[in-house]
């Protein structure tokens, strides 16, 4: 798929702000400053749709991107939303803020009709942290799990990229079958691999 229309749609703090339903929606989650607002500027191809900062926590809200594309047969219109979820991880963040941050998460991951996949983000460079696998086995719950993208893979050499590539897969206990998927906003590489795989997730709900 190519995504060829995208625009900020909504920004939320809670359900009653969500948009309606209709639309199926894949929503990005992992640790403050992966990568998430710039892994979404990459495969949208817009340079600034999402904030991206160098000082993590950036993101407090949840954000709806509306995005129009075609799908890989270069035809097949494709309607769904991104949604940019709120990093977790944020050290100097309050008990009250993070405790905020927790109650509008699981609103969201959990009573979402509409929502197909969540893609956990993790730094390539490092093993996933407890806070990542705690994320991953709430997805597991919900049936959610599956996608996983390695960001930076820029920072790694070719060697290092498979070792860790491993690592996560292990330390995550992801399935036969699921994906990582190594990505690089700086070197623009993996989008289309991604890509690939959200239609499916489209398609086979349709
Ligand atoms: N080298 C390199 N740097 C990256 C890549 N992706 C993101 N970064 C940098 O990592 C930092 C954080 O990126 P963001 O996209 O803002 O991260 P985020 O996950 O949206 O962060 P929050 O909104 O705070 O949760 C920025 O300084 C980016 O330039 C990448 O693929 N390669
Ligand atoms: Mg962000």
């Amino acid at each position: 798929m190519k995504i060829y229309n995208s625009e900020l749609e909504t920004v939320a703090v809670k359900p009653s702000q969500y948009p309606s339903v209709g639309v199926p929606e894949i929503a990005f989650a992992g640790r403050s400053n992966v990568g998430k607002s710039s892994l979404l500027n990459l495969i949208t191809g817009r340079k600034s749709l999402a904030r991206v900062s160098g000082s993590p926590g950036k993101t407090r809200t949840i954000n709806f991107y509306r995005c129009r594309g075609k799908a890989e047969d270069g035809e097949t219109p494709v309607d769904f939303r991104i949604v940019d979820l709120p990093g977790y991880g944020f050290a100097k963040i309050s008990r009250s803020e993070s405790e905020k941050w927790g109650a509008m998460m699981e609103s969201y991951l959990e009573n979402r009709e509409n929502l197909l996949k969540v893609v956990q983000l993790v730094d390539i460079r490092h093993k996933p942290s407890a806070q990542d696998v705690q994320m991953y086995d709430y997805l597991k719950y919900y049936g959610l799990d599956g996608i996983v993208v390695a960001t930076k893979a820029d920072k790694v050499s070719g060697n290092e990229r498979s070792r860790n590539i491993r690592m996560i897969r292990e330390t995550l206990g992801m399935k036969k079958g699921d994906s990582v998927i190594p990505v690089s906003a700086l070197k623009r590489t993996g989008d289309r691999e991604l890509l690939q795989i959200l239609e499916k997730v489209i398609d086979e709900n349709e």
